[in-house]
């Protein structure tokens, strides 16, 4: 084996054992998908197909533009690769009463897999489908048959890229192709903020030397990924950073965007991802905390820290969670009661 696997063979025996013996696999992820969830659904799907599995992906929500090019990998002329779950859709509700197996890839909670939930809970319960969580976030919910959930790993990629060398070892085949490795490369890329993030070990730049090895281009996979600023993008970043705000002596930093600044800009919830950024490359900031106004009038809430701040505690205040330097939730609050709320408990976690 690779000198870049740092698992355990007997960890993942019974996944391998439930993919062997299954004939229709799904694979979902959680709403609002992003890089490692769909690199890591990428890359697992071409590795079962070439097991001879029928394979879909199923999502809640829709695939962002950025990421479309890791589905346009697996085309094999069938637009079923990957579908947006819509339960009044008999195809769908079939493709998901077929499975012998699903993968819960990406989150531990499986609420966060929206509607595609009720019915893979009941064909749990009924024993017509299995259900596996690979997940690097703290604090898994019980809901797996299998849950692999270690948050050390700096992504689920990470996390795919052990089950796939251990499938690799068991079944004597190679696997990992420019596909497979461009799936994983962009999921830890992302989730390692290209590299940097605390989880950022040398382990984890031993796979992605051998990603790069197996065809994965950094080159290619950072300009589809994140050099896909428009006019407008770039003016809410504009508007964005004018309105930063700072408290306890720059020690907590945040922003906020409303529908208002979305609607002037021609830009949506997907533009907003690296605004958190400009928080963070203040040298001062310990907390950052980004507010998002959602249509229904609910403030979507993004908290970053560095070092032993645990911000997924500041999220699991509304329900949400995350990982200990980045975290998130949906706060049932306008705006403007949103950001005082938060920032009371930013205070607290701070001091
Ligand atoms: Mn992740």
């Amino acid at each position: 084996m690779s000198a870049a696997v740092g698992t355990s063979s007997d960890l993942w025996s019974p996944v391998i054992d439930h993919i062997l013996r299954a004939q229709k696999i799904v694979l979902t992820t959680h709403e609002n998908s992003d890089g490692d969830g769909l690199g890591s659904q990428t890359a697992l799907y071409h590795v079962l197909r070439q097991l001879g599995k029928d394979v879909t992906i199923v999502n809640a929500t829709v695939i962002p533009k950025n990421y479309r090019f890791l589905i346009d990998l697996l085309d094999e002329n069938n637009s079923d690769t990957a579908l947006i779950y819509d339960d009044a859709n008999a195809a769908h509700v079939e493709k998901l009463e077929q499975a012998d197996l699903a993968f819960v890839l990406d989150t531990n909670r499986i609420t966060r897999t929206k509607t595609i939930r009720p019915q893979l809970l009941r064909q749990q319960a009924a024993g017509k489908t299995k259900l596996i969580c690979i997940d690097h976030h703290l604090e898994p919910e019980d809901f797996a048959d299998i849950c692999i959930c270690l948050d050390y790993a700096s992504a689920t990629g990470e996390l795919v890229y052990e089950l796939i060398k251990h499938l690799e070892a068991r079944t004597e085949k190679s696997f990992i192709d420019s596909t497979t490795a461009t799936g994983l490369y962009t999921a830890i890329m992302t989730d390692t903020g290209s590299f940097k993030f605390p989880k950022t070990t040398a382990h984890v730049h031993h796979i992605i030397a051998e990603l790069i090895e197996r065809g994965a281009s950094p080159t290619d996979i950072f300009d589809k990924v994140f050099n896909t600023q428009t006019e407008g993008s770039l003016k809410l970043a504009g508007m964005s950073v004018e309105g930063i705000h700072l408290a306890e002596h720059g020690h907590i930093a945040y922003l906020s965007v409303s529908q208002q600044m979305l609607r002037d800009t021609s830009t949506g919830l997907s533009d907003t991802e690296k605004l958190t950024d400009y928080l963070m490359s203040m040298p001062k900031t310990k907390i950052g905390m980004m507010f998002i106004e959602l249509p229904d009038g609910s403030t979507k809430a993004s908290f970053r820290s560095r070092g032993d701040i645990f911000v997924n505690r500041l999220a699991q205040n509304y329900g949400g969670g995350g990982h200990k330097n980045a975290a998130g939730c949906v706060m049932p609050l306008a705006l403007a009661d949103a950001i005082p709320a938060a920032l009371e408990k930013a205070k607290q976690l701070l001091n």
